[in-house]
C-alpha cells in the first residue's frame, strides 16, 4: 500500500430527483458498480467504488434516511442514522432549482445527531442564476454546521473534481478496499466478507481476534434466484482454527447460517454459502498477501 493512501466510504443522501444517481454516473463513469435496484431492508448498498491513484471513494446509498412511510420505517431511520455515524462523510445533495423543502428539513433534523462531517451539495447549478446561489448558501448555512458547502453540477460537470478533492482532505489513511477491477463485478463482496466477519466475532466473543480476514473466494449464479459462495476465515493461529470450527463444525455451521442470513437480506436472493478456516501466519505484514486478498492492488 503506498503512503499516505486514503480510502473510506461514504454516504450521499437527499431526497429523490436531487441528482444523486447523476453523480454517481458522473464521478464513476463507465466503470460504475450499480447493485441492483431491489429495496434494500437492513442494509445500505454499496453505489460506487472510485478508485485513483492515492485515494479510494467508496460510495453508499442510505435509503432509510428519508422520512417514514409506516413503522418499519422508523426503524429504517434508525438504522440510517447508524450508519451515517460509521461513515467517513456524508453527502447531502439538494437542488438549486427547488431551494429548501419539507423533505430537507427532516433529512437535517436528523442530521443533528450525526457525528460524521456532512457536506452539503447544491446540485444543478446550471439551472440557477449565479446571484441566487449565495441566499441559498446562507439559508442552509442557518439550518447546520455543515463541513463544506460545494454547488456542483452533476449533469455537466461542473466542480465535481473540486468537490472529490475536498473530501479526498477529509478521508482517513487507509487502504485500497478494493482492487479497482473487482469493484465491477461484486461490489458485495466486501459487505459479505464483512457480515461474515461480523459473526465470527459475535459467535466467539472475545476468542478470536479482530485480526481475522474473511475472503471471497468464489460468488457463482446457479440459477435465477439462488446464490452459491464460498469463503475462508483467515486467522493468524493454530489454535484459533479449532475454537472456529467448533466441535464436530458446530461453530462454524452457526456463523454460516447467521451470516447466510444476512447476505440474504442483503441480495434479496437465496444462499448458498461455504465456509472453510485457513492458518495463514502473519497474514497482515505482508503485502503479497494482502494482494491475494484483494486488500490491495
Ligand atoms: P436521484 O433521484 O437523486 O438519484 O436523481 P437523478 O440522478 O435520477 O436525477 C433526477 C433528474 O435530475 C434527472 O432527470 C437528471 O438528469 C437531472 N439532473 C441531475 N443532476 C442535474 C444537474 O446537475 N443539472 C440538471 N440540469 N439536471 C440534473
Ligand atoms: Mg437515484
Ligand atoms: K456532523
Amino acid at each position: 500500500m503506498e503512503m499516505n493512501h486514503k480510502s473510506g466510504f461514504i454516504a450521499i443522501i437527499g431526497r429523490p430527483n436531487v441528482g444523486k444517481s447523476t453523480f454517481m454516473n458522473h464521478v464513476i463513469g463507465q466503470k460504475i458498480a450499480i447493485m441492483s435496484d431491489k429495496p434494500q431492508t437492513t442494509r445500505n448498498k454499496i453505489q460506487g467504488v472510485l478508485t485513483h491513484k492515492d485515494a479510494q471513494y467508496i460510495f453508499i446509498d442510505t435509503p432509510g434516511i428519508h422520512k417514514p412511510k409506516h413503522r418499519l420505517g422508523d426503524f429504517m431511520v434508525k438504522i440510517a442514522e447508524n450508519t451515517l455515524n460509521e461513515v467517513d462523510a456524508v453527502l447531502f445533495m439538494i437542488n438549486a432549482d427547488e431551494g429548501y423543502g419539507k423533505g430537507d428539513q427532516f433529512i437535517i433534523n436528523r442530521l443533528q445527531r450525526v457525528k460524521s462531517p456532512v457536506f452539503l451539495v447544491i446540485n444543478k447549478i446550471d439551472l440557477i442564476h449565479p446571484d441566487d446561489l449565495f441566499p441559498l448558501i446562507e439559508k442552509y448555512k442557518d439550518l447546520y454546521d455543515f463541513e463544506e458547502i460545494i454547488p456542483i453540477s452533476a449533469l455537466q460537470g461542473n466542480n465535481v473534481n473540486h468537490l472529490l478533492e475536498v473530501l479526498k482532505t477529509h478521508l482517513p489513511e487507509g487502504p485500497q478496499y478494493y482492487r479497482a477491477d473487482q469493484v465491477t463485478d461484486h461490489p458485495e463482496r466486501f459487505i459479505m466478507s464483512e457480515l461474515i466477519r461480523e459473526k465470527v466475532l459475535q459467535l466467539t466473543r472475545e476468542e478470536i481476534p479482530h485480526s481475522i480476514a474473511v475472503v471471497i473466494e468464489n460468488i457463482e449464479k446457479r440459477d435465477s434466484n439462488a446464490i452459491f459462495i464460498q469463503a475462508t476465515v483467515i486467522t493468524e493461529r493454530k489454535s484459533q482454527k479449532g475454537i472456529l470450527i467448533g466441535k464436530q463444525g458446530s461453530m462454524l455451521k452457526n456463523i454460516g447460517k447467521n451470516a447466510r442470513k444476512d447476505i440474504e437480506t442483503l441480495l434479496g436472493t437465496k444462499v448458498f454459502l461455504e465456509l472453510w478456516v485457513k492458518v495463514q501466519k502473519d497474514w497482515r505484514n505482508k503485502q503479497s498477501q494482502l494482494h491475494e486478498f484483494g486488500f490491495s492492488k
